[in-house]
């Protein structure tokens, strides 16, 4: 009977004689929880998002050296040309007859020299010396002792400096130009010489 009694009056006594202490300890622990919770879920997905974030930058860095990989591959002239001033030069290996020369530079999407600047005529007279007779691209094919290009720009005052003394001559009949020495001579232009092509060079980025 006395048991039968206290278990009804334990229950509400109970509840209502630590009413206050487990409502406290609860709200505690679902603060304490949910902040864990919150902590947790943040770091779920913080972590890998910071992981994608980081694996972004590695692929970046990964292309801008790819890029300069490729961007080194670049050259503005072919293999075996020389670059200068923008332009791409073949100095031949081998001779030819004018003509033939002319169709050789062709043939490679370039032409046989034409000379544009004192730098440039200086540049290929120290290499043309140092080889032997080698053609450009002028002759007075056309008219007699009337110089031209293969351009068909026509042989401009300031480079007739370049002629060597007593030259043009048009001995025998001499209508090609070429380099000869420290200057320019007109030879017939069924002799065997060098020759030398020129192309402009390819525009390659941070080159
Ligand atoms: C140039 O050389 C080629 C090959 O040897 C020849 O066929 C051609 O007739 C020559 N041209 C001149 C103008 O000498
Ligand atoms: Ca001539
Ligand atoms: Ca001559």
């Amino acid at each position: 009977m006395t048991e039968e009694m206290k278990e009804p009056q334990l229950g509400p006594l109970g509840c209502l004689g630590r009413g206050h202490t487990p409502l406290v300890l609860k709200l505690l622990f679902f603060i304490f929880f949910s902040g864990l919770l919150l902590a947790i879920l943040i770091q779920v997905f913080k972590v890998p998002s910071d992981q994608g974030q980081s694996k972004q930058e590695e692929i970046y860095q990964e292309m801008i050296q790819l890029k300069a990989g490729v961007d080194r591959l670049c050259r503005p002239c072919p293999w075996d040309w020389t670059s200068f001033l923008g332009n791409c030069y073949f100095f031949s290996k081998s001779t030819r007859n004018w003509t033939d020369s002319v169709i050789a530079c062709k043939e490679t999407g370039a032409q046989l020299v034409v000379i544009k600047s004192h730098e440039e005529q200086n540049f290929l007279q120290l290499i043309s010396k140092n080889k032997g007779h080698t053609w450009m691209g002028m002759s007075d094919l056309n008219t007699e002792a009337t110089w031209h290009w293969v351009d068909g720009s026509p042989l401009l005052p300031a480079f007739m400096k370049y002629w060597n003394p007593q030259e043009p001559n048009n001995l025998g009949e001499e209508d090609c130009a070429e380099f000869d020495g420290n200057g320019w001579n007109d030879d017939n232009c069924d002799v065997n010489n060098f020759w030398i092509c020129k192309k402009p060079a390819a525009s390659c980025p941070n080159q």
